[in-house]
């Protein structure tokens, strides 16, 4: 699928906001592509559908995930947490897109995985840098993306569950198991 015919397919299920955000994924994702090694094409197009569930109705992302194998869990958590899921089956049924390395990046970009491949890593980093990004400790993890990908990751996973936890909400397990994979993979 060419950029174009992707970003016309998204544009029809997002904001203005969450569109601008997508561009600036699809940039950085490229760009953290070429630094390490990954597949651009496949990360030029895992960046402009990560979001493509985003704004389901909550009723349709249960169904989905009630209908599908994996983790049950996620319906006790933040409902935040469904369009990653949610949008992997989405991206295949409605645009077609077969490719399983790609579907899983989608899968994975908002609680990561043990084990994540290097595009799943990519497309989890650069949603959380990408220009639009303005939080406290972003910059440290742009920083960080230039020396060491699973560094930065690390951080960014660690940024994130700790924001959660300052605000006294829970925390999916799968976000802590993915921070633990990644420092024990560091220690090695
Ligand atoms: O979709 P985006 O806003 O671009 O970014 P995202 O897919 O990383 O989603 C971020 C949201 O997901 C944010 O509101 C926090 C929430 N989130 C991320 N990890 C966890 C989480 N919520 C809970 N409860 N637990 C998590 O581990
Ligand atoms: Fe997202
Ligand atoms: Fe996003």
């Amino acid at each position: 699928m060419e950029r174009e015919d992707a970003l016309k397919i998204v544009r029809e299920q997002l904001t203005d906001h969450r569109y601008q955000h997508t561009l600036g994924v699809m940039e950085t994702a490229i760009a953290l592509a070429k630094q390490y090694g990954a597949d651009e094409k496949k990360a030029e197009l895992a960046a402009i559908f990560h979001d493509y569930a985003k704004f389901r109705p909550k009723d349709e992302m249960r169904n989905i995930i009630e209908s599908q194998k994996f983790s049950q869990d996620l319906l006790h958590y933040n409902s935040e947490l469904w369009h990653a899921p949610t949008g992997a089956y989405l991206v295949e049924k409605e645009a077609g897109l077969m490719d399983k390395e790609i579907l899983d990046a989608i899968r994975y970009h908002t609680a990561g995985r043990p084990n994540m491949t290097l595009l799943e890593k990519i497309i989890y980093l650069a949603d959380y840098i990408e220009p639009g990004r303005h939080f406290p400790g972003v910059d440290e993890v742009r920083d960080l993306a230039k020396q060491n990908l699973d560094t930065a990751l690390i951080q960014a996973v660690k940024n994130t569950i700790l924001f959660l936890m300052k605000k006294n909400q829970p925390v999916y397990p799968e976000s802590f198991q993915t921070y633990n994979d990644l420092v024990k993979r560091q220690e090695d």
